[in-house]
């Protein structure tokens, strides 16, 4: 009986994080964890469009979550996630607008571009 509970309680565990897109690539070695250096990687970036609305806003540190629709240029479906974007982006945009936006992204993540009220 304590090996089924057990058993039950291995199975009940988190599966961890939600994120976008396909499971996570394979690791690549990386020497660096410099973001600049991540950023010097320019065949890992896509570009993107999404629509959808804005959840939380922090726009002195650059972060915007966004409950977007699926973007199929990054074979993401719709969720809800946080994204990057330079503060002077953010400025009139609130908590509960509609927006489309454009972002690059390099694996799971994402930092928004441009973003307008629709
Ligand atoms: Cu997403």
């Amino acid at each position: 009986m304590k090996n089924i509970l057990m058993t039950a309680t291995l199975l009940a565990l988190p599966l961890g994080v939600t994120a976008c897109g396909k499971p996570a690539e394979a690791p690549k070695a990386e020497t660096s964890t410099d973001a600049m250096a991540d950023m010097a990687m320019p065949a890992e970036a896509k570009m993107a469009k999404g629509t959808g609305t804005v959840t939380a806003i922090d726009p002195a540190s650059g972060k915007i979550t966004l409950e977007h629709d699926a973007i199929p240029a990054v074979e993401w479906p719709a969720m809800t996630m946080g994204f990057s974007a330079k503060p002077e982006l953010l400025k009139g945009i609130a908590v509960g607008d509609k927006v489309g936006f454009n972002l690059t992204v390099i694996g799971n993540a994402g930092e928004v571009t441009s973003i307008q009220k629709r």
